[in-house]
């Protein structure tokens, strides 16, 4: 058999099950990354696991997303988070030293190892050659305690590059271009392997852009090989040992191919609400821009920022454009500092941030009522901005210069002259913001401030589900509708009893409410249910509130597992048009269902009893998520067996 990059790195880790695409399969973890807003959460849930130091080679907690401290949570989430690290064996990435993926890449990542991080943007590390996956904390927790991770084996979709980018189109457009043609569902149940002539005209940071959207496909993954170029950006960090080689059998059999020539490519843009809302800039052209962002952990390496700050030398920010800017990581802020861009950047008018999220996830920056932003992040969902009438467009750095300075959306070629860019043969690494685990953990005391509450557990399985539906959603629903982040409610990540008061409340403002007078209920969902993050909080949340069970026509993946991993059923629809014989308030019963699991049903009978329709529902769980769902959730799972 002739393998690719992601099988061959499979094969080694392979723990149980075949490498038959959509069978179960376990595979060693090698790192696992996780971040201050799913980080709580997962190391609450590492602590319940009752380990004393993780199993893994190397475990990173970062603090990029909750750095606002309005109030004392973020900064008790802070303080919990240093106490378990040190204490468990875990490496600490103070706040401040930079976005997990930024971070991650430069310092962390192994060519041929396996990560699994807490945030659905792991697979950054797939422009190094990582197997590298986005999943739920509890999911991250198991793996830290030395558990494999389960998933179907997915299918391999190559993407064949030919050819060498032009001026100004850079490796966001390369994503974008993929995003057109493959969607936001378009990924799902598949690893995006990068093959072919074009991959030796990209960078390690343009690589890394690529794999860190492919998460906006619904992806299980995407990855590069190892090559030259990885060896040298790996030894400008002075990691040159941890390189390995890794490249495609001759021959290797994929299951699609896309080809895209990188010559032909034009600058792409992304319109609001949703990341596969594809056309050329130039299609555009002339809408008026009121801001622009440049920054997270999909454009924001050094040489993104080399490539803003030499576009923007000389120039000014329009008067009705703010910019702003906040770098990938504290390497990268220091080296543009100590070369004078920063200067360049600053005098053009650009407002700078710290290095962390950010605006990315609606941490200050919330632009105008209606407003266009035009952003170099990854994600455009309605309202995730912290303004829901805003419409964001996801750029290139160079398409976000040109809107800056122009004041509305601009072929980024009308800039003129490109600027030239060599990555640097050396890094000034430092990496003191970076806390090693403490020789002595017996002695370290975990600070446990009022924002970090109790972890709610999951109930075993009812024999008949029986309740109202709740809420009745359409197609694409994403993790922020369903729960949330920004501001306001991302600081109450530690805290399960307050954060579910927000759940759906951009949808339907009543949803908490109604699901507490209705003692739960169920979910009514269209296809790619779940998309976006890996928040297992949209799960835990809704089981909080009584969720028993989520009816759709389709699943993303990582929430798929959340729920289950929280003891909440994933049904989908037999005959996807019986969505229609189910409405908001109507009040259903599953009979039997629980025992009909155990006995190794997949197809399950609904009763509407609102108007007598009966509806077919298929449940297809592999046996070890059986055994989950019936135990009331994973953490369950896990401790009963331990015991
Ligand atoms: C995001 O980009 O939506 C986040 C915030 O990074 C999430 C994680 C989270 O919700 O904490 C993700 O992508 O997984
Ligand atoms: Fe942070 Fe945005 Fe990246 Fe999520 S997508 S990790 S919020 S920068």
């Amino acid at each position: 058999m002739k393998y690719g990059i992601a099988q061959k790195i499979i094969k080694n880790h392979l723990v149980e099950g075949e490498m038959i695409p959509g069978t179960e399969i376990a595979i060693k973890i090698d790192h696992t990354l996780t971040q201050d807003a799913t980080g709580t959460m997962a190391y609450l849930q590492f602590e319940a696991l009752g380990i004393p130091k993780v199993a893994t080679k190397r475990s990173v907690s970062y603090v990029d997303h909750n750095t606002l401290q309005s109030g004392f949570e973020n900064a008790d989430d802070h303080a919990f988070l240093q106490s378990v690290a040190a204490k468990h064996g875990i490496f600490f990435s103070r706040p401040g030293n930079g976005i997990c993926h930024q971070v991650q890449l430069e310092r962390f990542d192994i060519p041929g190892d396996t990560l699994l991080g807490s945030d659905s943007h792991t697979p950054t590390g797939g422009g190094l050659g990582v197997l590298a996956i986005g999943a739920g904390g509890l999911d991250v927790a198991a793996a830290m305690a030395g558990q494999p991770f389960y998933m179907p084996m997915p299918k391999i979709c190559e993407v064949r590059l030919s050819g060498k980018l032009r001026p100004f189109v850079s490796a966001k457009d390369v994503i974008l271009e993929v995003l057109r043609i493959m969607s936001v569902k378009g990924g799902v149940g598949k690893i995006v392997e990068y093959t072919g002539e074009g991959v030796k005209s990209l960078s390690a940071t343009d690589r890394a852009t690529i794999t860190n959207m492919g998460a906006e496909l619904g992806a299980t993954t995407s990855i590069f090989p190892s090559d030259e170029i990885t060896k040298a950006f790996m030894a400008s960090q002075g990691r040159e040992n941890e390189w390995i080689e890794l490249k495609a059998d001759e021959g290797a059999e994929y299951d699609e191919t896309i080809e895209i020539n990188l010559s032909e490519l034009v600058p792409m843009i992304a319109q609001p609400h949703s990341p596969d809302n594809v056309v050329k800039v130039s299609d555009i052209a002339g809408k008026k821009v009121d801001q622009v962002c440049i920054g997270s952990c999909t454009n924001s390496s050094f040489r993104d920022l080399m490539i803003v700050a030499g576009l923007l030398k000389g120039r000014k920010v329009s008067p009705e454009t703010s910019l702003v800017i906040s770098p990938g990581s504290r390497l990268v802020f220091e080296a543009i500092t100590k070369n004078g861009a920063l200067a360049d950047i600053i005098s053009a008018g650009a407002r700078i941030l710290e290095c962390t999220c950010g605006p990315c996830i609606g941490m200050g920056q919330a632009p105008k009522t209606s407003a266009v932003s035009v952003r170099t992040f990854n994600r455009n969902f309605e309202g995730r901005s912290g303004t829901k009438s805003a419409g964001v467009y996801l750029a290139s750095p160079e398409t976000a210069v040109a809107a800056a300075v122009f004041g509305k959306i601009t072929d980024p070629r009308e800039l003129g002259t490109p600027v030239e860019f060599t990555p640097p043969t050396e890094y000034k690494v430092d990496d003191s913001m970076v806390l090693p685990p403490s020789d002595e953990p017996e002695k370290v005391e975990i600070v446990r401030g009022p924002n970090i509450a109790p972890l709610p557990l999951g109930k075993d399985m009812a024999e008949t589900i029986t309740g109202k539906v709740l809420l009745k959603v359409g197609d694409n629903i994403t993790t922020d509708h369903i729960m949330p982040a920004g501001a306001k409610v991302l600081p109450l990540r530690s805290n399960i009893p307050a954060i579910s008061e927000h759940v759906f409340e951009q949808v339907d403002a009543d949803f908490a409410k109604r699901a507490k007078e209705w003692g739960g209920g169920v979910i009514v969902g269209g296809e790619n249910y779940g998309q976006g993050s890996s928040r297992e909080h949209a799960a835990l949340a809704p089981m909080y509130l009584g969720v028993k069970a989520v009816i759709t026509k389709s699943f993303a993946r990582i929430h798929r597992q959340n729920l289950i991993n929280f003891g909440i059923a994933p049904l989908k629809f037999a005959d996807p048009a019986d969505y229609d014989k189910i409405g908001q308030g109507d009040e259903i019963e599953i009979p039997g269902i629980a025992a009909d699991i155990k006995a190794g049903k997949s197809e399950f009978t609904l009763v509407n009893k609102a108007n007598g329709a009966e509806v077919k529902l298929t449940c297809d769980l592999s046996g070890r998520e059986k055994t989950v769902l019936l135990e009331g959730g994973r953490l369950n799972f896990i401790k009963n067996r331990v015991k």
